[in-house]
């Protein structure tokens, strides 16, 4: 009985390791469900909602970032994201915002408190007033030496909003974070 239920342990234990590659590793990130986000500090937190978002094509709510003037704004993912050294992972999320040309950033951040060195990876793009689909591809290093936080088998992904001299308000949905095959 002892041996079935160590035997039982393994299993369970490979099973929790595998990684399904080319699907979404991100649940609720079409907001309809819950918020997988937080605010990356506690000032940033009571900045987000999940809202109606009627005009969407996909789904009735959003996530809805409210921007103070002069003030940045910051989301991180709740709980971290499962990773695989050496695959590519692709982030594709929709977004739009109150103005033209706004910056935003997506980061993929690989820290662990007990690492050699901080590896992350930051992609800036413009948001506009109309839905758009953005995606973007980061090939995972393979050497978890060079990294060590790569052992750690886990990512999280932020999103911001550079400080503007004005307030802004931005949407983001169907956010998917897939590790390719
Ligand atoms: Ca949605």
């Amino acid at each position: 009985m002892k041996r079935l239920a160590t035997l039982l342990l393994a299993v369970l234990t490979l099973t929790a390791a595998a990684v399904e590659t080319g699907v979404n590793l991100l649940p609720n990130g079409d907001f309809e469900h819950g918020n997988p986000f937080n605010g990356y500090s506690a000032a940033d937190t009571p900045r987000l909602s999940t809202v109606p978002a009627p005009a969407f094509l996909c789904g009735a709510t959003s996530l809805r970032l409210d921007q103070p003037a002069n003030t940045g704004l910051s989301i991180r993912t709740a709980k971290p994201l499962p990773i695989i050294p050496g695959k590519t992972v692709r982030v594709t999320f929709w977004m739009k915002a109150d103005q033209d040309n706004l910056t935003a950033h997506v980061i993929i951040d690989f820290f662990q408190s007990k690492q050699n060195r901080h590896l992350y990876k930051t992609y800036l793009f413009k948001v506009s007033q109309e839905w758009a689909e953005y995606t973007f591809d980061y090939d995972i290093p393979a050497d978890t030496e060079a990294y060590t936080a790569l052992k750690a088998g886990t990512c999280n992904l932020r999103f911001g909003i550079p400080k503007t001299p004005e307030a802004h308000v931005a949407f983001l949905d169907d956010v998917e974070f897939i590790l390719l095959p």
